[in-house]
């Protein structure tokens, strides 16, 4: 017993005077140049040097603003809720002018909620959909082309809707991988406790203008009823990588429920052909966070693009490996549901450069739940490695006083915060 005492204070102090070997001779030195690279840091300062790319911002490859462009060309109703554009796909360069497909929702109302739908008023934004696209000589102005994947006859999945579709381009070929629905999205599916079901359907073509023919299969399939992808599979998201088709996608675990208690994760499927098998990472689901996250290759591995939802959401994370993420910079002003112009989305390069600019969507457009759509915009950015553009650096991105406001409290915080003040005073 004694010895073990004794030894218990030999090792405590043998820990205290570790942790004072960590302070250093002198303070933190004016130029960065002549920090020491064995110099002790606090951990704030550490992480800065040692976890991100380069300690500066400025220097950080994988970081950046968003700057928001309306685009030209899309007509929208008047914004009377009846048409509506929404999750663009990857943007690709083909026949000399770039190409994007898209959600589009065309019925005789706007989206009348769940119960309400039938077979043409929509329940959602994206039920009773289709995915068309458009061409663009600029990235701007928009030319529609019109339908690229119709909605099949019922039985096959996608009959009711199909919806948020991204592009894959494979020896010659295009594929695109979308949300197939047999019931209004929105529809509670006793069996699964959920409420906006759809199997992965995909579409292959000889050229990005069709025809589009379907491939009247499930892709990926869902996980069994204890595992985490068993409820739902959205998003789908395909690169080439290692002469394979990478495809990410978004699953909610736990409860899907009013109290948000839902939890947004990655997981990554792999096949050696578009049609699948599709296997499962083992080590899925791969991101923790993100709603519509947005990956691209870069340098050796992948990037993404984290908005909204989630512990590490607004972040830009990145991938060597292409499985294990690490979060390489926090940002701000985040696209939503973006759609990349990643030129080396399918080029299988091992010095990948980055992305500069995509389109995204915005709910809500007209400001009008009673009239809701959604439309397309685009976003550039600077996370490329060829192009260099401090003024997409800035991390003091300060929005318009008037919208710190309109966030403001509930009636039911301001009541609870005056209960707390009355009780105060009672109790002075
Ligand atoms: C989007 C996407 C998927 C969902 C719905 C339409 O934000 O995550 O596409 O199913 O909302």
């Amino acid at each position: 017993m004694k010895k073990i005492f004794y030894l218990s204070i030999i090792a405590l102090g043998l820990m205290n005077c570790a942790q004072k070997q960590q302070f250093p001779d002198a303070a933190f030195p004016l130029k960065v140049a002549d920090v020491a690279p064995d110099r002790p840091m606090s951990s704030a300062m550490k992480r800065a040097f040692q976890h991100y790319e380069a300690p500066r911002l400025l220097d950080n490859e994988l970081y950046t603003n968003f700057k928001y462009t309306e685009l030209k060309g899309f007509n929208y109703n008047n914004g009377d809720g009846t048409i509506s554009r929404r999750d663009p796909s990857k943007i690709i360069f083909e026949n000399g002018q770039y190409y994007v497909w898209y959600t589009h929702r065309e019925t005789p109302l706007p989206p009348q909620g769940k119960g309400n739908a039938n077979d043409t008023l929509p329940s959602t934004d994206w039920d009773l959909a289709e995915i068309w696209y458009a061409t663009s000589k600029d990235g701007f102005t928009w030319e529609e082309q019109g339908v690229a994947v119709t909605r099949p006859p019922k039985p096959q999945p996608g009959w009711r809707s199909v919806a948020t579709a991204d592009i894959l381009k494979f020896k010659g070929k295009y594929y695109l991988y979308y949300q197939a629905f047999n019931a209004p999205s929105g529809t509670y599916d006793e069996a699964k406790d959920a409420y906006d079901i759809c199997p992965v359907a995909l579409s292959v073509a000889d050229s990005p203008d069709g025809p589009w023919k379907p491939i009247n299969k499930i892709v990926i399939p869902f996980g069994e009823s204890n595992e985490w992808d068993w409820r739902v599979i959205h998003d789908p998201m395909p690169l080439v990588h290692d002469g394979k088709i990478y495809l990410y996608y978004k699953s909610g675990m736990d409860q899907r429920d009013a109290n948000r208690k839902h939890w947004d994760c990655w997981g990554l499927a792999i096949a050696e052909h578009p049609e699948g098998p599709f296997k499962k990472h083992p080590l899925s689901p791969v991101m923790n966070s993100g709603h519509e996250t947005m990956l691209f290759p870069f340098r050796e591995g992948v990037a993404a693009i984290v908005g909204t939802d989630g512990i590490e959401h607004n972040t830009i994370q990145y991938a060597e490996d292409w499985v294990n993420f690490e979060i390489a910079s926090v940002t701000q002003l985040l696209p939503t549901a973006g759609g990349l112009f990643s030129p080396d989305a399918f080029t299988d390069s091992k010095n990948a450069d980055g992305i500069t600019w995509g389109l995204s969507h915005f709910i809500n457009a007209g400001k009008n739940w009673k009239k809701q759509y959604s439309k397309l915009g685009r976003f550039d950015c600077d996370l490329s490695q060829s192009v260099n553009d401090p003024t997409m650096k800035r991390s003091n991105v300060l929005m318009p006083n008037d919208l710190y406001f309109r966030y403001g409290l509930s009636k039911k915080q301001r009541e609870r915060i005056e209960k707390e003040n009355n009780q105060r005073i009672l109790n002075q």
